[in-house]
């Protein structure tokens, strides 16, 4: 995106950004790059980040929030700002791992365990995998009508279920427990309760980048740090939450207001808000006055937000593989393809599809992150860190058929409760189209006398790269981008952003 320095007399415009996550730093340091004087964030917590937040298991550096950079190659910004800030590995900057095409799915090495406490033979679970997978890639290119498979998970199924209605019991019902898994991990990947949420036509709205995932071995927040040091260091006013945003206020200069719970208030020519998608859905009522246009708010209705977990569990000694990076637990009476749970608080920790192993082995020890989504998440964030502890012990020893294997350490995320966030990420909802993800990101008002008084970024925001850091953070860009080539005096320099 090419930035044009704005007219001297702009400058002075007062732009409050609501949010210190990566899409409201991102915003402020374009803005300020391109000469903006008076850019000022406001955060609801006592630290930046958002869902970007690393924390500690034990001496190991761990992420309770975003794990990885989906996709590290040119074309994805995160990547490029990790590697000039010089925090990533020698390996992850390869430019042979920038060019592995591996969709959603690395090729990590796996060990499957039943309920019954096997271990299965790799290669027979690993081709069941294989076939369900090729089903939620059959998604793209259904062409059929939507009203006989309006979610993924009835597509899916459907297909799995015409697959193998001719197999013997025994394959079928291993089969079935391979489907189950598989559509928890999707939950896990969508950030949502069950793929009978996640809607087909809007399914492949994602766009996938080349290259292997990877990580930050000294923490995903070094990335918030660096880009925080290209902004002066008071931009950003912690715990200062707004409640409410009062736009079109024609009677003054500065046609918005901004009010925060501790009662004070400042005006701004321009508030770009990057509050994520789960917060919106809640407070979106009281957050803006006048309140959001209706077709706005069908959008933030339509458009889905959930919960996906982790659990982060210490041993002494690894039970799996030595060459093992992810884990999966199957449930052998899950011969329906299931993934809810019916009794929730007694049943919650069926929901969790399995591990990944913490790499490199030498830096981390025996760690593993447990992944679950859903309201099963969401009842596992109420329980005290040893319930958790507990369960996850029972599970293990079962799966495993160890019965004295006792974890060292378990440490959880509970994005749900947290208040500013609400949950983990966005995905497509039932008959959410690119049209939702426009109106989401469209500013308020589009057109007028004093157009863009709010503009909205944040990965909710982004038309292929939503639930993700990258998409957050062009979120950013673009509106930042937006207010620079409003106040652009070169008319060529101006960028349509209705497009
Ligand atoms: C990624 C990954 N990753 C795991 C988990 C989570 C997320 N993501 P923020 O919320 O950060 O900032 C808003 C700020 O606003 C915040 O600081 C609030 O405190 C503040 N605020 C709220 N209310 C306020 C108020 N009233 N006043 C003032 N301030 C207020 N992304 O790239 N790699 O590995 C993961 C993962 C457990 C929770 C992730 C991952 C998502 C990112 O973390 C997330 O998108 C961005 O950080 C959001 O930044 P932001 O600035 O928008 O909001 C079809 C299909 C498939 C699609 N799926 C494929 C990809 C799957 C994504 N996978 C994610 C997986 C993991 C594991």
């Amino acid at each position: 995106m090419g930035s044009v320095n704005p007219d001297d007399a702009q400058k002075d415009k007062k732009i409050v950004i609501v949010g210190s996550g990566i899409a409201g730093i991102s915003a402020a340091v374009k803005l300020m790059k391109s000469g903006f004087k008076k850019v000022r964030i406001l955060e609801a917590s006592g630290r930046s980040g958002g869902r970007i937040k690393t924390g500690k298991l034990g001496n190991n550096i761990v992420e309770i929030g975003a794990n990885w950079i989906h996709g590290p190659c040119e074309e994805n910004p995160v990547f490029c700002l990790a590697r000039q800030y010089g925090l990533l590995e020698t390996e992850a900057l390869t430019p042979k791992n920038q060019a592995m095409d591996v969709r959603e799915y690395p090729p990590w090495v796996p060990n499957f365990f039943t309920s019954s406490g096997r271990k299965l033979n790799t290669e027979v679970a690993q081709s069941l995998q294989t076939t369900c997978l090729d089903i939620f890639d059959e998604t793209s290119d259904y062409q059929g009508d939507r009203v006989t498979f309006p979610s993924v998970g009835e597509f899916v199924r459907s297909k799995f279920t015409e697959k193998w209605k001719d197999a013997d019991e025994v394959t079928r019902s291993l089969a079935f427990s391979v489907a189950s898994n598989t559509l928890k991990v999707e939950c896990c990947c969508n950030g949502a309760h069950s793929m009978d949420a996640v809607g087909l036509s809007g399914f492949n709205m994602y766009k996938d980048l080349p290259g292997l995932d990877c990580t930050f071995p000294k923490g995903y927040e070094g990335l918030i740090k660096n880009l925080l040091l290209e902004v002066p260091p008071d931009t950003v006013t912690y715990n200062c939450p707004v409640r409410c945003i009062e736009w079109n206020n024609t009677e003054s200069q500065s046609p918005v207001k901004v009010e925060c719970e501790d009662g004070t208030s400042m005006t701004a020519d321009h508030v770009i808000v990057t509050v994520s998608l789960g917060y919106l859905k809640k407070h979106h009522s009281l957050m803006f006055s006048p309140p959001l246009p209706l077709h706005k708010l069908q959008s933030i209705q339509r458009h889905g937000f959930g919960t996906n977990n982790k659990i982060y569990v210490e041993f002494d000694s690894p039970w799996w593989d030595a060459d093992c990076e992810v884990i999966y637990f199957l449930w052998e009476d899950e011969d329906a393809m299931v993934d809810q749970m019916p009794d929730i608080q007694s049943s919650w920790i069926k929901k969790l599809y399995g591990f990944n192993v913490l790499k490199p082995t030498e830096r981390y020890g025996p760690v593993l992150c447990g992944w679950i989504a859903g309201h099963e998440s969401e009842y596992m964030e109420t329980l005290s860190e040893q319930e958790v502890a507990q369960s996850v012990t029972h599970l293990i020893r079962q799966f495993t058929g160890n019965p004295i294997l006792t974890p060292k350490r378990v440490l959880r995320s509970q994005w749900f409760h947290d208040p500013w966030t609400c949950g983990s990420y966005s995905f497509p909802g039932i008959g959410s189209s690119s049209q939702d993800l426009n109106n989401l990101g469209e500013p308020l008002p589009n057109t007028g006398s004093q157009p863009l008084q709010v503009l909205f970024a944040g990965e909710a925001t982004h038309p292929c790269f939503y639930s993700t850091v990258h998409g957050a953070l062009l979120s950013g860009w673009r509106e930042a981008d937006r207010l620079i080539s409003h106040y652009s005096t070169a008319p060529s320099n101006r960028q349509n952003f209705n497009k």
